[in-house]
């Protein structure tokens, strides 16, 4: 049993079902549900009578909003050491998600943001529905894009990783598949039966992978067209410039109200996130899985002694009028060295996986 209400657990006939259980607050992961579902992972990581892993969100509006900034805000204000450990063992699940050697299926119904895609892009199948908004939006909050972006966003195709992470931008399911952050599509109407489909999976018919396929298939529809598929090209041709002002000018270049629209989100991030981010994507492309969250926890140690995550989640979450005073307020008064002192090393802080 599980010590928290907030995340629930269940195995029923080869399956491994968790349930995210917060659903008024958008199913945002507390450090307790973390803590509850590692060692469910490694218990179903060794039990043979598992075959798979479900997780879903409760509600009807989220799998998972994100992880509980709240919470971390309030612990960096009051020198509360859930500033350390709820990114050390976030970012560790996230691994876990990345090792798992069974399939793991994240019914990605509903808001799916930050953290939740940390408990989705790392497993093998993610079910996409027509209520679908998925989005790393951290640099709207004085954040950079975690939990596994680093690794993640520069193995998206052509340059919408860095657009994801500069924007925050909102995929909808058709967007979601066209990325691959996304592998299938289910109408909202049909998860039910497929969460039910594979509770009563005869797992003796063989691979436990082409089984989860064949329930997937016998269930999946087509997204219909990608909207983002649209601005592919243009997407591609800007965020290759080499650095966020010379992608700013590209997009001011650029002929249409599309990429006005990106340049005017890009201008309201913070400027320090944006920039340690543009790093981020650039250097995540050579990093591997385990290194790419090394550098992470350094990142996140890094903003948490900054003021700009405060401000962000102040303007968003607290008072939510939406109006942050970045500091420093302009891209060009990030320098070099401000950018570069957020990935030095922490010494015995450093991340480590058991
Ligand atoms: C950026 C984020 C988050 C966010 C909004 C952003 C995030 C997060 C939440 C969130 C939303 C609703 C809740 C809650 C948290 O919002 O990570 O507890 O009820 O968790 O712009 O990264």
């Amino acid at each position: 049993m599980a010590e928290t209400d907030e995340i629930e657990f269940e195995e029923k006939g080869g399956t491994g079902f968790i349930t995210l259980n917060r659903p008024k607050a958008l199913n945002a992961l507390t450090l307790g549900m973390i803590r509850a579902m590692i060692p469910q992972l490694e218990a179903w990581r060794d039990d043979k009578n598992v075959k798979a892993v479900v997780i879903t969100g409760a509600g009807d509006r989220a799998f998972c909003a994100g992880g509980d900034v709240r919470a971390v805000y309030e612990a960096g204000r009051n020198g509360g050491s859930l500033t350390k450990e709820f990114f050390r063992d976030e970012y560790r699940l996230n691994r876990m998600i990345h090792v798992f050697p069974k399939p793991y299926v994240a019914v990605i119904d509903g808001i799916t943001m930050g953290g939740g895609v940390g408990l989705s892009v790392h497993g093998s199948h993610r079910v996409a529905t027509e209520k679908t908004m998925l989005a790393m939006p951290e640099t709207g909050i004085g954040l950079f894009p975690d939990v596994g972006g680093t690794y993640f966003l520069p193995r998206l195709p052509g340059r919408i990783g860095l657009f994801l992470a500069l924007t925050g931008w909102r995929l909808d399911a058709a967007d979601a598949v066209y990325c691959g952050l996304a592998t299938d599509f289910v109408s909202s109407e049909g998860i039910p039966g497929l969460v039910d489909a594979f509770g009563t999976a005869d797992w003796a018919a063989g691979d436990a992978e082409a089984l989860v396929d064949q329930v997937i298939d016998e269930a999946k529809e087509t997204p219909g067209p990608s909207a983002l598929a649209e601005f592919r090209e243009a997407i591609d041709r800007c965020f290759a410039a080499p650095s966020v002002e010379a992608i700013l000018a590209a997009l001011d270049a650029e002929p249409g109200d599309w990429p006005a629209k990106i340049a005017r989100i890009i201008r309201k991030q913070s400027p320090t996130s944006l920039k340690v981010t543009f790093a981020q994507i650039e250097k995540g492309a050579a990093l591997d899985f385990d290194s790419a969250m090394v550098e992470e926890y350094r990142l996140s140690q890094a903003f948490m002694a900054g003021a700009d995550f405060y401000e962000g989640i102040r303007a968003v979450l607290v008072d939510k009028d939406h109006q942050p005073k970045w500091q420093p307020g302009d891209l060009s008064a990030v320098t070099p060295d401000m950018i570069e002192a957020h990935f030095s090393p922490l010494g015995d802080q450093d991340l480590t996986f058991a």
